[in-house]
């Protein structure tokens, strides 16, 4: 039978199931990253597996989402993460190396290999034909122990290229175009494998900003063939042993197809607040722009950092923008640095950013009320970059250039353009900030694992109720991510304590949440929470199910779920369960008493309960699609309750 990308990868690493769509899988994870917004607590759950050093090919720990250092959380995160990953096995990469996505494609991913991390942007990998997943920390901290990762067999779209990109349009118009035509929900469970003439005209960080942005389809990864710009781009990084050649067979199937014809398309900007509300640059041609900020793991590599210095050569950007640039790794700092090019951005005017997420999540450079600011990050849900009422748009680094001489929304084409920046024939190559790389999978038993007071305990779950007697303490309406459950920017610091942590749950949706939910939970009330559809997008933080547990909540109740969450609520020991007849969300109200007679019952059968709400006297029927796994993790109270049984 021939073969596509996907299969191939997916079949070499089958360890449970078969690949058939839908149904539940289990694959070998070759390699895995945590970051420190997700690996503390991940490293805290493979701590306490007992496991005496990482089973994996590689698990490398990076530091780059709290790089900020106000007060002592960050600082104690670091050097917790740094002692377990010397004592584990784990490479460690310091803060000032770079952000994990850009960092892993540069200098540890493999074509044919899988990966599983822990944040929503590791489908980077799938630039260089990886298997590459965003999942929680603890099916990451699974993996480090040697564990399979289980998925359901996912259906395959092939997105085929065809032409070359125009001058002054890039990788994130590709994906903007794919986000519009699919949006940001209803992607569950797919894969999209990119093929076609057009592959061989995109460099590796342009398929990796693609890949990157996939994560906002809520697709399970995208992947693109590994052929020779992948090889030119491995042995650019002293790795071309690492290089192994990928492609579908041909008369491989797929589910479905959308061509994409290069040649013709335009710059496009996702508008606020979502990555998925896509529309022409040329509608808001001439309208003011506050801040434009280039970097994130989307659109942070040594090409497209190249074309905005090279952009801003000799030119001083709008004097009412506010202008930053972050670039990806160190490796893209040197390189820019050593060409001049980082002279080119100072003397534009540009405020220079640290290698880091940084503005990304909304660690700094909030803008100003009511501010546009123009991005090149992957996410601009509501306030996410710290400024409730900014109106933030993506956009490529083109035009966000563009913006930054102009100060205004500008069509990069109509500007003139360095020709088409292309890979050096080798990168500088500095891994020193790589630490215990000599030590990798064996680990150093006589290394102390250091605990400062930041580092606080995972919470445990406990066994699910008989029957579930609760309130629904909050209702939300559609597209609610875990920005919205869990915010970050001020309060990632938070992030290894979760008692603390937990008072910010909806923070910004409903700030009386958290008075309500462990008032109930005190009271021996049960919390549910009630969501319209694609409840959960975005990050993989585990944290958006691991406080509400904390909380008391149980259930949540919604139209849909997203992939990752829906497996982090689980994990967790809340069930998901979503509406049989979704117009019975409209029946329910904030505040209702709802009841589940057999909660238990329903879990070890089919799924299927009958929802009492007490305060209006109606019944409406909810379902849970389970595999066993799952139903004994819900039984026992979570993943960790489970391991901890046994
Ligand atoms: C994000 O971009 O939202 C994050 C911060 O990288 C998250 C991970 C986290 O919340 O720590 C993600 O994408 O998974
Ligand atoms: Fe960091 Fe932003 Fe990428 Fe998340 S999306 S990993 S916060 S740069």
């Amino acid at each position: 039978m021939p073969q596509n990308i996907v299969e191939k990868i997916l079949s070499a690493h089958l360890v449970e199931g078969e690949l058939v769509a839908g149904k539940e899988i289990a694959i070998r994870i070759d390699q895995t990253l945590t970051q420190d917004a997700t690996g503390t607590m991940a490293d805290l759950q493979f701590e306490s597996m007992g496991v005496p050093c990482v089973k994996t090919d590689l698990s490398v720990s990076y530091v780059d989402h709290n790089t900020i250092q106000v007060g002592f959380e960050n600082a104690d995160d670091h050097d917790y993460l740094e002692s377990v990953a010397r004592r584990y096995g784990e490479v460690f990469s310091r803060p000032g190396n770079g952000i994990c996505h850009q960092l892993h494609l540069e200098r540890f991913g493999k074509p044919g290999a899988t990966l599983l991390g822990s944040d929503s942007h590791t489908p980077t990998g799938g630039g260089i034909g990886m298997i590459a997943i965003g999942a929680g920390g603890i099916d990451v901290a699974v993996a480090m122990a040697g564990g399979p990762f289980y998925l359901a067999s996912p259906k395959v779209t092939r997105i085929w290229l065809e032409g070359r990109l125009p001058a002054g349009v890039s990788a994130k118009d590709v994906i903007l175009k794919v986000l519009s035509k699919y949006g940001t929900k209803g992607n569950v469970g797919k894969v999209f494998e990119y093929a076609g003439p057009g592959v061989a005209t995109l460099n590796v960080s342009a398929r990796a900003t693609i890949t990157n942005m996939g994560a906002e389809l809520g697709v399970t990864t995208s992947v693109f063939p590994s052929d020779e710009v992948t090889r030119a781009f491995l042995k650019a990084q002293g790795r071309e042993p690492d290089w192994q050649p990928l492609a579908a067979d041909e008369g491989a199937r797929y589910e479905e197809e959308f061509v994409v014809d290069l040649s013709s398309l335009e710059p496009l900007v996702a508008c606020p607040h979502s990555p998925g509300s896509v529309a022409p640059l040329s509608r808001f041609i001439g309208q003011k722009v506050n801040q434009v900020l280039i970097g994130s793991c989307t659109n942070s590599s040594y090409r497209d950092l190249k074309t905005v210095a090279l952009m801003l050569r000799g030119r001083k950007i709008a004097p009412h923008v506010e202008v930053g640039v972050a670039c990806g790794s160190r490796q893209v700092v040197e390189m820019l640095s050593r060409e001049g090019l980082l002279f080119d951005l100072i003397s534009a005017g540009v405020r220079l950013l640290e290698n880091a997420c940084g503005f990304c999540i909304g660690n700094h450079m909030s803008p100003g009320t009511e501010a546009v600011s123009l991005r090149t990050s992957n996410r601009n849900f509501e306030g996410r970059s710290g400024t409730q009422s900014a109106k933030v748009f993506l956009v490529s680094p083109e035009t966000a250039a563009a913006a930054a001489l102009t100060g205004a929304f500008t069509d990069p084409r109509t500007l003139d353009l360095p020709s088409q920046v292309e890979d050096p024939a080798a990168f500088e190559l500095d891994d020193s900030l790589f630490l215990y790389r000599e030590t990798a999978g064996v680990g150093d038993p006589s290394a102390q694992i250091v605990r400062g007071p930041n580092i606080g305990e995972v919470p445990r779950g406990v066994p699910l109720p008989e029957r579930l007697d609760g309130v629904a303490a909050i209702k939300v309406g559609d597209k609610i991510t875990t920005d919205h459950i869990m915010p970050a920017g001020q309060r990632l610091k938070y992030r290894s304590n979760i008692p603390q942590y937990a008072h910010y749950v909806f923070e910004h949706v409903d700030p009386e949440f958290y008075g309500k939910a462990s008032r109930n939970r005190d009271a021996g009330l049960h919390n549910v929470i009630v969501a319209g559809e694609s409840y959960g997008q975005g990050s993989s933080r585990e944290h958006a199910a691991m406080c509400p547990m904390y909380l008391g909540v149980k259930a949540v109740i919604a139209k849909g779920i997203e992939r990752i969450h829906r497996a982090n609520l689980i994990n967790f020991g809340i069930v998901p369960f979503v509406f049989c007849d979704p117009a019975d969300y409209d029946r329910i109200n904030a505040g209702d008493r709802l009841q589940i007679a057999g909660l238990r019952k329903v879990i070890e059968g089919d799924g299927t309960a009958v929802v009492e709400d007490l305060a209006n006297g109606v019944s409406f029927k909810v379902c849970v699609e389970l595999s066993a796994r799952q139903r004994t993790f819900l039984l026992n109270g979570g993943l960790l309750a489970t391991v901890a049984r046994r």
